[in-house]
């Protein structure tokens, strides 16, 4: 490796990282190494202690001790957003979302009758509500760690819900239920599914308090990916500087790469018609087999068939979860977020290539897609997509796109 005459910089190892072959460096939490050169975004050239290698750059940081002990979870932050109204009112007024946990709670009102509940992440407890108003529960325990618990208090009384919803303000990792419970329900769902890893939370309160044959909902969940064109997007961010005021911008298109592509874009709505094939199946959770260790690295393949000729500007994912039915003979009810659903507030998840590919009808484009929890920052992740294109063009590729750290 060149070392390009940058001075080096000291850095600080924020957890163990094992070398992979003679290339990398193998580091232990809290080693200070010296940075000779970042070749990358994601591999820097490091020494410590005179040996050289690779060390992921994800697993390095810069600064004093103070910053290497903040929260890994990052819980003041993430609390105090959901302390306030703003994301309970898109929460609410997503349609989709709440009628989907109405509708759970309607289909299944015979079967929840004198049930026990655990509403985990209960927010504003509009589930715990609805199980109180729409079905007979013995108890329904509403566990939410923001100080929007307090509120939720009051709109359990100001409801006359009091004798049946018990609101418990705290981490659910931490509260105490004065007995197990025969459902678990949790909306824990965040943008291409599991970003902020709420869903580690579920998982353990279903160790803790779901009783054996307890029911979980949502009982599976689904990502689901398809090849995209994205026009405006991509008209917007990069063609732009092909004639920015009648002049050559594009010196600058590296940078607009680099600034706009490289994270997903969350909040993207993909039109069924910029889909240039049928959408796939990549990741499948049971929510009752799936363990937490499982979080660390999730990896689905997909393989398209193009029903469409044009411009290959990326991929969009979309999740789906089902809440089985209780009732004999009853169905599961589904909330899907894709583009073929009615639109909710998670909207897509647009992953865009660097450059974007011509292709046509008949063309396969198969590869496969990678999730790694960040092993420092737990609500974080990264997505790696490969891809190969055959038929009318060939053309392999793959990109890891951090979410967001
Ligand atoms: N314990 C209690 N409440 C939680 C937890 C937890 N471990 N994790 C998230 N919440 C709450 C959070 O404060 C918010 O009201 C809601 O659950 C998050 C819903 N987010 C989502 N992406 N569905």
């Amino acid at each position: 490796m060149e070392e390009n005459g940058e001075p080096p910089e000291e850095y600080v190892a924020l957890c163990n990282f094992t070398a992979n072959g003679s290339e990398q460096l193998s580091v232990n939490r809290g080693d200070r190494l010296i940075v000779h050169a970042k070749p990358s975004s994601d591999w820097w050239w490091a020494e410590l202690q005179g040996v050289k290698g690779y060390v992921p750059a994800s697993h390095l940081h810069q600064g004093d001790a103070a910053e290497e002990e903040e929260d890994p979870w990052q819980d003041e932050e993430y609390f105090g957003n959901y302390g306030t109204l703003k994301l309970h009112l898109e929460m609410l007024s997503d349609k989709s979302r709440t009628e989907a946990c109405r509708q759970v709670i309607v289909h299944n009102s015979a079967s929840l009758q004198s049930k026990v509940i655990m509403d985990l992440g209960c927010g504003t407890g509009i589930v715990s509500l609805f199980c109180a108003k729409l079905a007979q529960p013995a108890a329904v325990y509403a566990v939410e760690a923001s100080a929007m618990a307090q509120y939720t208090r009051e709109l359990v009384r100001r409801n006359t819900c009091e004798a049946v919803v018990t609101v418990l303000q705290g981490r659910a990792e931490e509260v105490q239920l004065p007995e197990q419970v025969d459902v678990l329900v949790s909306e824990w769902m965040g943008n291409c599914l599991l970003f902020e890893y709420m869903v580690e939370s579920v998982l353990l309160a279903r160790e803790r308090w779901l009783r054996e044959g307890g029911t979980m909902w949502p009982s599976s969940a689904t990502l689901t990916l398809v090849p995209c064109q994205a026009h405006s997007y991509y008209a917007e961010k990069m063609a732009f500087w092909e004639n920015t005021y009648g002049l050559d911008f594009t010196p600058l298109q590296p940078l607009a790469r680099q600034e706009f592509f490289a994270k997903p874009k969350f909040s993207h709505v993909t039109a069924r018609d910029d889909c240039l094939a049928s959408p796939h199946d990549v990741l499948d959770l049971d929510m009752y087999t799936l363990q937490v260790s499982d979080l660390e690295e999730m990896e689905g393949q997909f393989q398209f068939c193009l029903e469409k000729s044009g411009q290959f500007h990326g991929f969009t994912a979309w999740f789906s979860v089902r809440f089985e039915s209780l009732e004999e003979g009853g169905a599961a009810v589904e909330l899907d977020t894709g583009p073929n659903a009615e639109p909710t507030h998670w909207k897509q998840t647009l992953f865009m290539l660097d450059t974007p590919i011509v292709v046509h009808v008949g063309d396969r484009v198969q590869g496969s897609l990678i999730l790694r929890r960040n092993p420092v920052w737990r609500r974080h992740m990264t997505v790696t997509l490969n891809w190969d294109v055959s038929g009318s063009v060939h053309e392999a590729g793959s990109k890891t796109f951090p979410m967001w750290r």
